[in-house]
């Protein structure tokens, strides 16, 4: 890596240099620099700032963990308009997995050095809160070793309201039965304008921070995501990581900001937006390496940005390339091209020829092996 002043020499001339300057000095930056950073044409100064933040945080060091997605049901009552996997009950594609189903998916992953299981679902109108109790329970019994990162936000409050109870006590309750952490996803744009645009009826912004809060509270890390490239603008992806930013300096609990990229095909926007381009990932990725100064990392989700970005990406402020995945429907239904599953042969080979060094991690970012 160069040194602090060999890239202010470098980037001299650049637009955003006294932006690039303040962030090598470790000064916070305001909602008007990171506007100024989305607006900049410098892709390159951009990038050699987003990684010296990354590389004084974790030198070479990239993460990548052994994990398995589980998509318990796609039968939903927001039907959120960028959304290409939801189905409403009886609708053709609709399905729901049984708890024995998702036992039998996780088992498949035995013996394979799985260590998470990521599980998320759409808002089903007719489970009980004791299936996802139970699913947890039956979960860490059989495989106490393997962690659970299950549930956004949007989903805690869904099931809180059909066991009748708080979010803090329904989010209490499922880490009793072996829930270990939550995933980042919900959290699409903050704003008002942009959620009432594409998913009126998801839980509020402010809401999807309260919940997120009373997991750190109750002693669960987090991840915080961002799904960009649709109806959203600058300054409201801006005004998005301040907020998170602000808790994070509360709470601590988040440990990765993971840029979602849009994929229209099969989804009500794809009309109105072709989803983001290849600088669009790029700056959404070292931009939030940029303000999100308190975070300890920034992933890559190579299942939505493609594998060749995603190791690129790796120079532009990512630390995480999230894992092997094995099944994943979200994006696919969404016209993704990428494959479902990654083998560590694979992903170790990307981080190595990116010039990185690969670390597996565990969902908590213990090192497994280097
Ligand atoms: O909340 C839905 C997004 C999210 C589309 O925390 C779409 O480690 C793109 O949050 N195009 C769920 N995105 C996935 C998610 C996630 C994924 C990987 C790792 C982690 C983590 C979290 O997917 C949803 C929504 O924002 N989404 N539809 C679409 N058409
Ligand atoms: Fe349901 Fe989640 Fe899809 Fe929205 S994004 S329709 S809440 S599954």
């Amino acid at each position: 890596m160069m040194d602090v002043e060999t890239i202010k020499e470098y980037t001299r001339n650049s637009d955003i240099s006294d932006i690039i300057r303040k962030a090598l000095e470790g000064e916070r930056l305001s909602a008007g620099d990171g506007l100024r950073l989305f607006e900049s044409s410098d892709l390159t100064a951009l990038g050699i700032a987003a990684n010296a933040v990354r590389e004084r945080l974790h030198g070479k060091t990239t993460y990548y963990v052994v994990n398995r997605h589980i998509n318990y049901s796609n039968i939903c009552e927001n039907r959120c308009r960028f959304c290409a996997f939801s189905r409403s009950r009886g609708e053709d594609g609709a399905y729901e997995m049984s708890l024995d189903e998702i036992i039998e998916a996780a088992e498949s992953a035995r013996g394979s050095g799985v260590t998470e299981f990521h599980i998320v679902g759409g808002l089903h109108p007719d489970y009980g809160f004791d299936y996802y109790e139970k699913m947890m329970s039956e979960l860490h019994e059989r495989f106490p070793d393997v962690h659970l990162q299950c549930f956004t936000a949007v989903e805690i409050a869904h099931f809180a309201k059909k066991g009748g109870m708080s979010t803090r006590e329904c989010l209490s309750k499922l880490k009793d039965a072996g829930l270990g952490s939550l995933p980042g996803g919900g959290a699409e744009v903050f704003s008002t304008r942009v959620r009432n645009a594409v998913c009126p009826e998801k839980l509020s912004g402010d809401d999807w921070l309260r919940i997120m809060a009373e997991a750190h509270e109750l002693g669960l890390k987090s991840n915080a995501t961002m799904l960009y490239g649709h109806v959203e603008t600058p300054q409201e992806r801006i005004e998005h990581m301040i907020k998170l930013r602000d808790l994070q300096d509360e709470t601590g609990g988040f440990q990765a900001f993971i840029p979602l990229a849009f994929h229209p095909w099969n989804t009500e926007l794809e009309s109105e937006s072709r989803g983001p381009t290849g600088v669009d990932d790029l700056k959404a990725l070292a931009i939030g390496r940029l303000m999100l100064d308190n975070f300890p990392h920034v992933k890559a989700f190579w299942i939505m940005l493609g594998l060749k970005l995603a190791q690129v990406s790796l120079s532009f402020g990512v630390d995480d390339l999230d894992g092997t995945v094995v099944q994943e429907k979200i994006t696919h239904m969404a016209g993704a091209q990428t494959p479902e599953r990654l083998t560590v042969d694979e992903i170790v080979h990307l981080i190595r020829e990116a010039g990185y060094e690969p670390v597996e991690r565990d969902t908590i970012y213990n090192i497994i092996t280097r």
